[in-house]
């Protein structure tokens, strides 16, 4: 039986990963912060179905010994290491702590690897705002980065760190550039959940309108349990090397909108309300990936669509607000 160890198992992509991995019959192997532990019910609510299949283990992305130690003693076949700050937004607020978690997190998991597990495979979860101000369109495997947050900045650093243990140690180490990739099982600060959970709340009287920032920007929206297939194709390879992953089709924030409130016959019009505050200080205004090498080396291809994806959302949301889940 494989062993998988997930760092970020509590998330979207984790929990998603965990089930595909529990699927194909692997012994899955999760790190999770003590606080975590100690809360399930409002941290790991992502997990709660498949939680008594799982061996989750205490450990923090700030310390080096605790990773050391899980590594060492799982000993896994395959890590997948999708722990971070994800949140560009609050990467403005606290560069700090995003720059301090991502990358020491990063360089703590791949020396832990390389010295107590070098056999075993390591994704990096790395995403296209390292791309940022984009110096091309669309973005593939060999574009140049231009990140605009120190979110990006870490998240190229990580890129860097996991290129440069794959060719001095011979770490068996790859970087999947995810494009935005989403989900019923979102965190309610991205955009997407954000727009979501409003429509449910509003079309059940609960809330009268919706705050948004720049609704003008362009993203290439996949569906995270599609994305959690390309991380595993990518370590199931003869050898190492980078993906871009991403639909190749793009969309603006008001059409996601537009889309999310007309599924319950509203007009977004009517209930948006634009704040200068929700602005960023240095945006990325559009984002598609050139998925071309995923498609031919990988055999990977997105199978849930933009339209199947807001309205899969908005559905689960409104089922949330009437069983006040939320
Ligand atoms: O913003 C605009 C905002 O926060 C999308 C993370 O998973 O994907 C995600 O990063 C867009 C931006 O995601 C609001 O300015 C307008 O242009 O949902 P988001 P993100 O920043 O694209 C990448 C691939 C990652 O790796 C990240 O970890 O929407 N926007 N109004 C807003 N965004 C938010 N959050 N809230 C607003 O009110």
């Amino acid at each position: 039986m494989k062993k998988a160890l997930i760092t970020g198992i509590s998330g979207q992509d984790g929990s998603y990963l965990a089930e595909f991995l529990l699927k194909k019959n692997y012994q899955v192997h999760g790190i999770i912060r003590r606080v975590a532990l100690e809360d399930e019910t409002h941290r790991l609510w992502r997990l709660r179905k498949i939680k008594k299949d799982l061996n989750l283990h205490s450990g923090s992305l700030e310390s080096f010994p605790s990773l050391a130690k899980i590594i060492n003693q799982v000993q896994p076949d395959e890590i997948y290491h999708l722990a971070a700050q994800s949140y560009v937004s609050n990467s403005f607020e606290d560069e700090f702590s995003t720059l301090n978690t991502n990358i020491n997190g990063t360089h703590f998991m791949l020396a832990s690897t390389k010295e107590f597990a070098p056999q075993s495979k390591f994704y990096f979860a790395g995403s296209s705002e390292m791309f940022g101000k984009t110096v091309e369109t669309p973005q593939n495997e060999t574009t140049k980065f231009y990140p605009r947050s120190a979110y990006g900045i870490s998240k190229v650093t990580g890129f860097e760190l996991t290129r440069n243990y794959r060719e001095a140690y011979n770490t068996f180490a790859t970087t999947g550039i995810l494009f935005n990739h989403e989900s019923p099982r979102r965190g309610f600060e991205f955009v997407t959940r954000k727009i979501s959970l409003a429509v449910a709340r509003i079309k059940n009287n609960l809330q009268k309108e919706i705050s948004l920032g720049n609704i003008k920007a362009k993203r290439d929206w996949g569906h995270a349990k599609d994305y959690v297939e390309a991380m595993w194709l990518m370590l199931q390879q003869q050898k190492p090397l980078d993906y871009v992953i991403g639909t190749g089709e793009q969309h603006t924030v008001e059409e996601f909108l537009s889309i999310a409130f007309q599924h319950v016959g509203l007009n977004f019009k009517d209930y948006l309300k634009i704040d200068k505050n929700l602005f960023r200080p240095a945006e990325v205004e559009t984002l598609l990936a050139d998925p071309i090498n995923s498609k031919k080396k990988l055999g990977w291809k997105p199978k849930i669509k933009f339209e199947e994806l807001v309205v899969e959302m908005v559905e689960s949301d409104l089922r949330n607000v009437k069983d006040k889940t939320y």
